[in-house]
C-alpha cells in the first residue's frame, strides 16, 4: 500500500549565487521564513546549505549550530545538514557538519562529474561519514548520483551495518550533468537497485524536475524539490520562492492520492526521534 508523500526541501544549495538568484534564502532570517513557508505548504524535512556574510556557502559549525537551533524553534520539520557542502570544501570540514547534531544529514555516494567540477566522495570518506552517524544516532540520507553509487551502497550496508535506527533513506539526485540522467526509464534502472525496504525519494535537477516529480509520486517514492535543484518554475519563468515548489509538489501529491505526510508522520516513516 503506498503511504503519503514525504517533501524535503532544499531551499539554497551552495551552486547558486545571490547576484544571480537575488530571491535564494541565504541569511539565518531568510532561511527561517522561508522554512516556516514551506512547511505550512507541505513540506515535513529541510535540506540545509547555509551561506556567510557575503553569501559564500560556508560550513562554519557555529552558523550550522545555530541555524540547526533556529528552525527547530521555528519549525517542526526533520532538520538534515548537507554534508556535501560545495564542491571545493575539504573532508575535515564536511565530516565536522555533524557535530550540529542535525536530525538527519546527507551521506554522498560517490565521486561525480558535477558540471564543470568535480564532487569528490571517497570510499574512505563515505565510510566514516556513515559511522560517525551510527555513533550519534543521526539518520542519514544516502544521496545518489548515479546508478553505480547503488551498488556502494549495499556495500557499505554489508560491511558496516545499517543506520542507527535500521532505516535506511536514499534520495536520487536525477538530472546533474554528468550523472544519472532524469528520466522514467533511469528511475525505474534505479528503483531496482535499491535496498530492500529503504525508503527513496527524488530530486529532479533544473529541466528534469518535473518528470521525476511525476515519476517518484507514481513509483511510490518521495520527492524533494527547492531552489537548490531548480530556479525556473516553467520555461522562461523563474520561481517565486521554495514555497511555491513545495506547494505545487504537494498538489501533485494529493492528486496522485498521496498526500504530503506532515513532520511527525514523516519521523515515524524514517525512524527519526521526535
Ligand atoms: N553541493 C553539491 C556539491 C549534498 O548536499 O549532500 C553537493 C550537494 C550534496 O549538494
Ligand atoms: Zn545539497
Amino acid at each position: 500500500m503506498s503511504t503519503g508523500t514525504l517533501i524535503t526541501v532544499a531551499p539554497t544549495g551552495a551552486e547558486h549565487s545571490k547576484a544571480d538568484v537575488p530571491n535564494l534564502p541565504v541569511t539565518l532570517e531568510e532561511l527561517v521564513e522561508t522554512a516556516r513557508d514551506c512547511e505550512r505548504v507541505g513540506a515535513a524535512m529541510i535540506h540545509i546549505h547555509i551561506r556567510d556574510d557575503d553569501a559564500r556557502p560556508t560550513l562554519d559549525i557555529k552558523r550550522l549550530t545555530d541555524t540547526v537551533a533556529a528552525v527547530r524553534e521555528q519549525t517542526s520539520l526533520i532538520v538534515q545538514l548537507s554534508t556535501g557542502g560545495s564542491v571545493t570544501d575539504p573532508e575535515e570540514d564536511r565530516l565536522r557538519v555533524l557535530d550540529a547534531m542535525p536530525d538527519s544529514a546527507s551521506c554522498s555516494m560517490g565521486t561525480v562529474n558535477f558540471g564543470d567540477d568535480v564532487f569528490m566522495n571517497r570510499w574512505g570518506f563515505i565510510v566514516e561519514l556513515h559511522k560517525r552517524m551510527q555513533e550519534r544516532g543521526i539518520l542519514p540520507e544516502y544521496e545518489i548520483f548515479d546508478l553505480g553509487q547503488l551498488t556502494t551502497l549495499h556495500r557499505l550496508l554489508d560491511k558496516h551495518g545499517l543506520p542507527s535506527g535500521g532505516h535506511v533513506h536514499v534520495d536520487l539526485v536525477m538530472g546533474v550533468p554528468g550523472g544519472m540522467a532524469g528520466d522514467t526509464e533511469t528511475l525505474a534502472a534505479a528503483l531496482r537497485l535499491i535496498p530492500e525496504g529503504a525508503t527513496f525519494s527524488a530530486t529532479g535537477v533544473g529541466r528534469a524536475t518535473l518528470p521525476v516529480l511525476f515519476g517518484a509520486l507514481s513509483a511510490g517514492g518521495h520527492v524533494r524539490v527547492g531552489m537548490e535543484d531548480t530556479v525556473n518554475y516553467a520555461r522562461g519563468e523563474r520561481v517565486k520562492d521554495n514555497a511555491q515548489l513545495v506547494a505545487r509538489a504537494s498538489g501533485l501529491a494529493r492528486i496522485a492520492q498521496r498526500p504530503p505526510v506532515t513532520p511527525d508522520e514523516a519521523r515515524t516513516l524514517l525512524g527519526v526521534a521526535a
